[in-house]
């Protein structure tokens, strides 16, 4: 199965740390010298402070309790506002499949308990959600996704984050990313990844590969029959970006090429200023299926092009503007 999946024949190129690269600190040491819990990203991303969340309570794997007992009644309430209000807003800017998988999910009520959330999702397609402090590197976080578990931040945002967050928080995750999980094709896509991700760190490939899921799976657009839509979980779980990503002029949608991807940087704390757009998910997950070994070799002779720039000769996305 893995040989047939998007990036299941890349067990085998690198990933360097790529522009976020995770300086982290082991919070504890073993008498065996092992780790005995999850050591904390001090730098993430082009962020200057660290990640919140309390990282002192995950495993090596970064994997912690979610406490969901914990969750007080205000911040209940103030999940059920986000999804309501995203629930309100994403016809008409959402694809089809996300609306769809969404609508299957009935998690509206409270912050979701994620293992019983996992219970019906294993059901579905085999993944679980694994409860983890926050932000976690790359490597971790690929090595989750190839065991069809994927990483939930337990904490939520604030009040005034209500709109737009610079780092994963439960809502996030979970509103942007699980209801797709619950679909066959992308759920073995996504698991496919993870072990792209493996290989990817093997090769000095990781920074590619983290640009590629960056691009897609968190702030990717479709060209549909109704016009552009959304269906990155970054854009879907936010209140002001899916407007800015479909028809600001100040952002640039550029058609898919997976290279192009791999070479361009981002940024983790503002709106993007380029998204990428698939013609449909098959695209995507064609694309995402030969070996990168030989990409990843050749990428690392080229410079990377900064974020937000537009190349000469590039198919640019003009409908919808407003
Ligand atoms: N950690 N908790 C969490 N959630 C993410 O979405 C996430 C992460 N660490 C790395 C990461 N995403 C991205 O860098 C992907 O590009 C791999
Ligand atoms: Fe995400």
């Amino acid at each position: 199965m893995t040989e047939k999946n998007p990036l299941g024949s890349l067990i085998a190129d690198t990933i360097e740390a790529h522009e976020r690269s995770a300086v982290t600190t082991i919070s504890r040491v073993e008498p065996d010298g092992s780790a005995a819990v999850a050591a904390i990203p001090t730098t993430y991303g082009s962020s200057d402070r660290p990640p919140r969340g309390d990282y002192s309570s995950a495993r090596a794997d970064y994997v912690c309790d979610q406490n969901w007992p914990g969750y007080t009644p205000e911040q209940h309430d103030r999940y059920r506002r986000l999804y309501a209000d995203r629930i309100a807003h994403l016809p008409g800017l959402a694809c089809d499949e996300f609306l769809d998988a969404l609508d299957a999910m009935h998690a509206a009520d409270a912050i979701p308990d994620l293992a019983k959330i996992s219970v019906s999702l294993k059901k579905a397609t085999g993944w679980t959600l694994a409860p983890v402090p926050g932000l976690i590197p790359e490597d971790a976080f690929f090595a989750l996704l190839a065991a069809r578990r994927f990483p939930i931040t337990v904490w939520l945002r604030e009040e005034d984050e209500f709109n737009y967050i610079v780092e994963p928080d439960v809502f996030h995750d979970f509103f942007g990313h699980v209801p797709l999980l619950f679909n066959p094709i992308f759920a073995d896509h996504m698991a496919a990844f993870g072990k792209g991700g493996q290989k990817a760190a093997l090769l000095d490939g990781l920074k590619y590969l983290a640009r590629i899921y960056w691009y897609t799976i968190e702030f990717g657009l479709i060209d549909t029959p109704k016009g552009l839509r959304i269906y990155g979980a970054g854009i879907v779980s936010s209140g002001s970006e899916p407007e800015h990503a479909l028809h600001a002029r100040e952002a640039t949608r550029v058609a898919f090429d997976l290279e192009r991807i791999m070479r361009s940087e981002y940024k983790i704390d503002t709106f993007q200023s380029t998204y990428f757009v698939i013609d449909s998910f098959k695209q995507l997950f064609e694309a995402t299926s030969p070996d990168f070994a030989p990409i990843y070799r050749r990428l690392q002779e080229l410079p990377s092009h900064p974020a937000g720039v537009v190349l000469p000769g590039e198919k640019i996305f003009v409908a919808n503007l407003r």
